[in-house]
C-alpha cells in the first residue's frame, strides 16, 4: 500500500462538541449550546433560552478548553500529523459591534502554537454549525446577506492572526447539510436559519420539526457559497500558501435494485444530496440539474445577484475534503426497510452490518466514493476529513477499554483508501472522526464514543474528565508509524 510520506494522518473535532467553556473569556451563545443532550432512540431537541436545569452537553462538553495541551500531546504520541479542529465564531466575534476578542484569539494562538511544538500541522474548519446566536436572533444566520459581511470580517481576522501558523483551511463544515435531513435541523445546523417562532420558543422542540422553507434555505445556501467563495479569495491575499478547502458530508448511494427506476432515482439524489454543492465550490457555478430542479420547485432564484456569478468563479477552492461515515440505499419501493445514517436515512443494504445507531458500515464504499470524486473533479486534491465509528465502548475494571470493533471498522476504510491512493487518486490526508471522545452532534450522547481516548463524562453530567487510551490508540500509532502498511 503507497501512501505517501507526507500523507497527513490524524483526527477531526469540532470546537462546540469539545471545548465547553461555553460563556468564558468573552465567548457568547453559539446555535449548539442551545442543543439538549440525547439518546439513540430520542432525537436531539432544541430550547432556545438556556434552562439552568436542563442538560447542554455543549456547555461543558469534554473540557477541551483547559486539556488542550494534555490532549495534544496525546495526538502526538499516536503520531497525527494534522489536527483538525474548528475556530468557535462566538468567542472571536461575541456580539455585533465589530470588535474581535482578544481573549478568544490568545486561546487559540495556545492551541496552534501547541501543535507546532509537536510537528502537528492544524487544518481548521471555520465554521462547524458555531454561528453565533446573535447573528441567528438578529439576520435568521445566513437568510440575511449581510451575513456574508460578517463571515469575512471574522474570516479576515483570524486569516491574518495566524497566516504563519495555520496552512490549511475549510470554510463550512459540511455545506450540503441542509439538503438533507427532516425540517429544519440542516438549516439550523448549517445555516442558523429559524423562524421567530422557533427561535422565541419556551419549550423544547424536536430538531425535526424547526419549520423549513426551501425557498429560504436555498437563499441562505447561496450567501454561504458566496461568503465561501470570497474568503477563498481573500485568503490567498493574506497568504497564497493557504489550501482552503469545501467540505461535503458525502453519503454514498447505491440504487437497491437494477431496477431502472431506483438507478435514475439514485442519480438524481446523489445529485441533489452530494454533488450540488460540491460542483458550486470546485467548479464555482451551480450545476444545469439543480436550476432545473429550482424552477421544478417554483424556488426563485433572484438571491443570484449581479456580479455573484464572478466571485464563485473566482472563488473555488484547493481541495475537496468530505465526510464518509455509510453509504444507503436508494429504491422506489416505499416498502422497503429503511435504516438510519448521518442526518439522512436510506434503504437497508442487506450486504451490510450498521453500527448501533443504525449507519451502515462500508469500506469499500469509501474507495468507490474516492474513485468517483476523482472522476468528477480531476485537478482536485482529495481529503478524508472524517471518518469513524460511534459505539458504546466497556471500560474494564482495570480502567481499559477493548474496542476491537473501532480497530476493525478502521482497518477496513484505511485498507481500502490505500487501493484508492494505488489506483492513482490524489488524496492527501485522512483525519477520523473524534480521536478523543466527544460530544454527538446528531444525537448529544457522550455515550456515542468514537475516540482513540477515552473521556470520563457521561450523558448524566457525571465524570471527571480524565483521558486514557483504548485498545486502538495503540493501534493508530502503528498504522500512522507504517504510512498506513501495518493494520494488523
Ligand atoms: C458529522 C459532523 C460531526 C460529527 C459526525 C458524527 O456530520 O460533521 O460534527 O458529529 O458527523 O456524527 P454524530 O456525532 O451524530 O455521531
Amino acid at each position: 500500500m503507497a501512501f505517501p510520506k507526507n500523507f497527513l494522518w490524524g483526527g477531526a473535532v469540532a470546537a462546540n462538541q469539545l471545548e465547553g467553556a461555553y460563556l468564558e473569556d468573552g465567548k457568547t451563545l453559539s446555535v449548539p449550546d442551545m442543543l439538549l443532550g440525547g439518546d439513540v432512540n430520542t432525537p436531539r431537541t432544541f430550547l432556545p433560552v438556556t434552562d439552568p436545569n436542563a442538560f447542554y452537553p455543549s456547555h461543558e462538553a469534554i473540557d477541551f478548553y483547559h486539556h488542550y495541551a494534555e490532549d495534544i500531546a496525546l495526538f502526538a504520541e499516536m503520531g497525527f500529523k494534522c489536527f483538525r479542529l474548528s475556530i468557535n465564531w462566538s468567542r472571536i466575534f461575541p456580539d455585533d459591534s465589530g470588535k474581535a476578542n482578544e481573549a478568544g484569539l490568545a486561546f487559540y494562538d495556545k492551541v496552534f502554537d501547541e501543535c507546532k511544538k509537536h510537528g502537528i500541522e492544524p487544518l481548521v474548519t471555520l465554521c462547524h454549525y458555531e454561528i453565533p446566536w446573535w447573528i441567528v436572533t438578529k439576520h435568521h444566520g445566513f437568510l440575511d446577506r449581510a451575513t456574508i459581511d460578517l463571515f469575512l470580517q471574522y474570516a479576515e481576522t483570524v486569516f491574518t492572526r495566524y497566516k504563519d501558523k495555520v496552512k490549511y483551511w475549510l470554510t463550512f463544515n459540511e455545506i450540503n447539510i441542509c439538503c438533507m435531513g427532516e425540517g429544519g435541523i440542516g438549516n439550523l445546523y448549517g445555516l442558523g436559519l429559524m423562524e421567530d417562532e422557533d427561535i422565541n420558543a419556551t419549550e423544547p422542540i424536536k430538531l425535526s420539526d424547526l419549520k423549513s422553507d426551501p425557498q429560504k434555505t436555498f437563499t441562505a445556501l447561496h450567501h454561504e457559497f458566496i461568503a465561501s467563495a470570497l474568503t477563498v479569495k481573500k485568503g490567498h491575499e493574506i497568504n497564497p500558501d493557504f489550501m482552503i478547502g469545501n467540505m461535503i458530508a458525502h453519503v454514498t448511494l447505491y440504487p437497491l435494485t437494477p431496477n431502472p427506476v431506483d438507478i435514475l432515482a439514485t442519480a438524481q439524489q446523489d445529485d441533489f444530496l452530494n454533488n450540488f454543492c460540491g460542483d458550486v465550490q470546485v467548479r464555482g457555478a451551480y450545476p444545469t440539474f439543480i436550476m432545473k430542479y429550482f424552477a421544478d420547485h417554483k424556488i426563485d432564484t433572484s438571491f443570484i445577484k449581479d456580479g455573484d456569478e464572478k466571485i464563485l468563479k473566482e472563488g473555488t477552492v484547493d481541495m475537496y475534503t468530505f465526510s464518509y461515515y455509510q453509504s444507503n440505499c436508494v429504491t422506489m419501493d416505499e416498502d422497503a426497510e429503511k435504516t438510519g445514517g448521518n442526518m439522512t436515512t436510506g434503504a437497508k443494504n442487506p450486504y451490510l452490518k450498521a453500527s448501533d445507531w443504525g449507519w451502515q458500515i462500508d469500506p469499500v464504499g469509501l474507495r468507490y466514493t474516492l474513485t468517483k470524486l476523482h472522476d468528477r473533479y480531476p485537478e482536485t486534491p482529495l481529503m478524508v476529513v472524517e471518518n469513524g465509528f460511534g459505539a458504546f465502548d466497556k471500560v474494564e475494571e482495570d480502567g481499559s477499554v477493548h474496542d476491537d470493533y473501532r480497530i476493525a471498522y478502521f482497518r477496513e476504510h484505511i485498507k481500502c483508501m490505500g487501493e484508492a491512493v494505488e489506483d492513482g487518486i490524489p488524496l492527501i490526508g485522512y483525519t477520523t472522526w473524534g480521536p478523543i471522545d466527544l460530544v454527538s452532534a446528531g444525537t448529544g450522547q457522550y455515550a456515542k464514543r468514537y475516540g482513540f481516548i477515552y473521556v470520563d463524562r457521561h450523558d448524566d453530567g457525571t465524570g471527571d474528565f480524565s483521558r486514557s487510551k483504548k485498545d486502538s490508540f495503540a493501534w493508530y500509532k502503528k498504522c500512522i508509524a507504517s504510512d498506513g502498511t501495518d493494520l494488523d
